[in-house]
Formats: structure tokens, C-alpha cells, sequence
């Protein structure tokens, strides 16, 4: 049996060039798994704690030390000697060891690293793909929902469709424009693959670096790999994508749709109440092809949200993520109270592997649609790409340029290949 004989936590640098936990599981066979922590830029209030070192004088604090001790001094005793296929057990021992409701104590940085190289570990002793090693972790999990029912759907891996950061905005760049994310999402046939919907997404990206040098705008990167040109109302960034889809050809609804992350912003000082925003939205879907909408009121404001569900219009996915952070009493919370259509799923909002999966399945029980999701600072882990297969997931969100987002696409397309071979 390979079990596990040592786990190594470093340091190493996310997208951003700041501090970032990754940690090496290695079995008793010599093969070694690696994960590593993406970081947020924008999070939710309520999302597990992250653990740095808080030490001003180097890399603004965020180095994270810290966690890395945690891991080699505190989790690595406890999960040595352990079977790697033992996931369930393994997260188990990890978040009763840290005690608290948010991973204060070990934190998050730690856990999910560990969480996910020992899930990479366990298939690999399974002999099996890590999306289809997830996959069957999924469909085993119980997860007991509010009504005692236990979900026994067996849920088939499949490509998510790619809903791609296109324009940046809000804290992730220093323009004015409220909202931080505009999304391209194609829309294909079942019998067209994964690479039509990229091209559809570079087609459209090239398009609108043009239209950006046209209209002698500034055509730089953001964090994410989308533009974070100076556009400052959400109308022109989203005829700007609009204009550079229909260059190529593309058709609204037939070809693409749009997404926003509001991430909880007012679209314009001028609207204050509720029903204004709400109206608002409701104009927007009708003028432009949105298919989904995040985050478009503050995490506190549950009226808004629930009202918001309730007077949506037809196609539109409203969608929870600084609101829900992946935490699996917020989304029960959300979903009973018809406040969300849609969940992003995060795993750095909440920390294992299991607790991942177990969001999931309430929402595909539930039948809200998931989006998982690539954070502002990331990794060259292409790890959410499995996840997002093995759990059914609807949609990835992630940025189409920086090696760091193209990694989950090119692994999808490597997925999508295996599973091309197997049927
Ligand atoms: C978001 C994300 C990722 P961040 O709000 O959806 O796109 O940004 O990681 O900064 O929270
Ligand atoms: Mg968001």
C-alpha cells in the first residue's frame, strides 16, 4: 500500500508576484503530488481565513510562513501513515484538528493544498483520471440536505462551458468602471468540442484588442488576463464585447452570451434603492445577451437578493459568490430562501476537498446551476479543471491569456481528449 511518509510545505509566488502556500505529498512508493493556493483579490466577508505572516517589512506581510509551519509541524504529523484514497477521513482529521469555523486556526492556505495533493495522491493509487478519481468521490459523498433526503443521482463528469474574463474592472483595476468582470460565455452544439468554444473566446479577444487600438484606448492586461482598459460604465464595456463578438460573426444567444461579477458594487451613484439596481439589471438583460450575473448586490443585503431571484428575468442566473463562499450552511441558506440561481465554487473560500465536493452537491441536488472558478492571484495548478469536471460543474469562469488561467483550459482540453479516447 502507498501510504503517505512525508508532506513538504514552501513558499512559492502566485500571479501576482506575492507569497502563496504549495505543499508536496509524498507516498511511500516515492511518487510525489503537488498543490499549490490561489489567492483573492475581492473576497467575501465570510470566506475561510487565510493565514500570512502579518510582517510589514517583507513581500507587504504576505509572506506565509506561517501556514507552512502548519503544515510541516502540525497537519503532516497527524496524516503520516495515512492512505491516500482515504479523502473523506483525511479532511476529516484535518478540520478537527484546526477546531474553529473558518480554518483560523491552521488556515486556509494550508488545508486546501494538502487537501488537494493528497486527493491527486489517492488517484493515482486508484489508477484512475483525477477528474474521474473526483467524479466517483462525488457521486459517493452523502450529503444530508435539509430535508434528510440523501442525493443518490449519480452525476456524469462532463466539459464545463468557459465563461472568460474579458474586461476587468472594479478592485482589480484602477479604472472607474464599478463592475470587476465582463464575460464571454459560448454556446456551441453538443457535437462541437471544447476547442470551438476557445476559439470563440480568442476570436472575440483579438476583435476587441483591435477595437480597443481603434479607439485609441489602452489595451493592457488585468489580473485575471482580461483587459483593463479605462472603460467606466458597464454599457460600454459590454458593447465593446458585444461589437467585437459580431465582428467575427458570432450571434447573441446563438453563438454567445454575456456574464458580469458585480461583486457586490452599485452599477452608478445615481441608483440607491433596491428597486432602482433591480430595474436596473432587468434593463440591462433586456438590452444585452446576459445570461449571468454575479454578486449584484453586498453580502448582507438578503432582501435584495431574494427579491432579486424572484423578479429575474427569464435566462438570467443570479449568481452567489462573495454572498455564499462556497461555505455549505451559507449555500443551503441561500438556495432554501431562493436568494441564488447559481453558485461559484471556490475551494480556497472553504478549504478541503470534501467540503468542495459537499457544496457542489447540494447545488446540483438543489438544481442551481455551479461555476467554479479561478481566484484574482493564482497558481499554475490546473487543479479546478478536474474539480470542474468530476463534479458536473455548469460553467469555469477564468481568464483566456496568462499562463496561470490557460492552465485550466489546456488541461480541459486534455480531459476532454481522454474522455473523446474512452467513448
Ligand atoms: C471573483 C474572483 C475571481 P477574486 O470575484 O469572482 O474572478 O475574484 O479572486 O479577486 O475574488
Ligand atoms: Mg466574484
Amino acid at each position: 500500500m502507498a501510504l503517505i511518509r512525508k508532506i513538504n510545505a514552501r513558499q512559492i509566488l502566485n500571479s501576482r508576484g506575492l507569497p502563496t502556500v504549495e505543499a508536496v505529498v509524498l507516498l511511500e512508493n516515492d511518487q510525489q503530488f503537488t498543490a499549490s493556493c490561489p489567492t483573492g483579490i475581492s473576497r467575501g466577508t465570510r470566506e475561510a481565513i487565510e493565514l500570512t505572516d502579518k510582517d510589514f517589512a517583507r513581500f507587504r506581510g504576505r509572506e506565509v510562513n506561517t501556514a507552512i509551519r502548519k503544515i510541516n509541524e502540525i497537519i503532516f504529523p497527524v496524516l503520516r501513515g495515512t492512505n491516500p484514497i482515504e479523502q473523506g477521513l483525511i479532511d476529516r482529521k484535518i478540520i478537527d484538528l484546526d477546531g474553529t469555523p473558518n480554518l483560523a486556526n491552521l488556515g486556509v492556505n494550508a488545508v486546501l493544498p494538502v487537501s488537494t495533493a493528497v486527493a491527486k495522491a489517492g488517484a493515482s493509487v486508484a489508477k484512475q483520471h483525477f477528474f474521474a478519481y473526483l467524479n466517483h468521490y462525488f457521486n459517493e459523498l452523502i450529503v444530508e440536505l435539509d430535508d434528510y433526503k440523501i442525493d443518490t443521482t449519480e452525476y456524469k463528469h462532463h466539459i464545463p462551458r468557459p465563461a472568460f474574463v474579458l474586461i476587468e474592472g472594479g478592485q482589480h483595476t484602477e479604472s472607474n468602471q464599478p463592475f470587476q468582470e465582463f464575460l464571454l460565455i459560448p454556446k456551441v452544439s453538443d457535437n462541437q468540442s471544447f476547442w470551438e468554444q476557445l476559439r470563440i473566446g480568442s476570436e472575440t479577444f483579438y476583435n476587441l484588442k483591435d477595437i480597443l487600438i481603434e479607439r485609441g484606448l489602452p489595451c493592457s492586461y488585468g489580473e485575471e488576463g482580461g483587459f483593463s482598459s479605462p472603460v467606466n460604465t458597464p454599457e460600454e464595456a459590454l458593447d465593446l464585447i458585444l461589437s467585437a463578438a459580431e465582428k467575427t460573426g458570432f450571434t447573441p444567444y446563438t453563438d454567445f452570451t454575456l456574464g458580469i461579477d458585480a461583486a457586490g458594487a452599485k452599477p452608478s451613484d445615481s441608483l440607491s434603492s433596491h428597486e432602482e439596481i433591480i430595474n436596473y439589471y432587468t434593463a440591462l438583460k433586456d438590452k444585452y445577451p446576459i445570461e449571468l450575473i454575479e454578486d449584484p448586490f453586498p453580502e448582507q443585503d438578503w432582501a435584495s437578493w431574494i427579491d432579486f431571484v424572484e423578479m429575474a428575468p427569464e435566462g438570467a442566473l443570479i449568481v452567489g459568490d462573495d454572498f455564499t463562499v462556497t461555505n455549505p450552511e451559507l449555500v443551503e441558506q441561500a438556495i432554501s430562501r431562493s436568494a441564488i440561481s447559481g453558485l461559484i465554487i471556490k475551494p480556497n473560500q472553504v478549504g478541503t476537498i470534501t467540503d468542495t465536493l459537499r457544496v457542489a452537491k447540494i447545488a446540483n441536488y438543489r438544481e442551481v446551476k455551479t461555476v467554479v472558478s479561478h481566484r484574482g492571484g493564482d497558481t499554475n495548478d490546473n487543479f479546478i479543471a478536474d474539480l470542474a469536471v468530476g463534479v458536473s460543474a455548469n460553467f469555469i469562469k477564468c481568464g483566456l491569456t496568462r499562463g496561470e488561467r490557460v492552465a485550466k483550459y489546456n488541461r480541459l482540453l486534455e480531459i476532454d481528449a481522454i474522455i473523446g479516447q474512452a467513448s
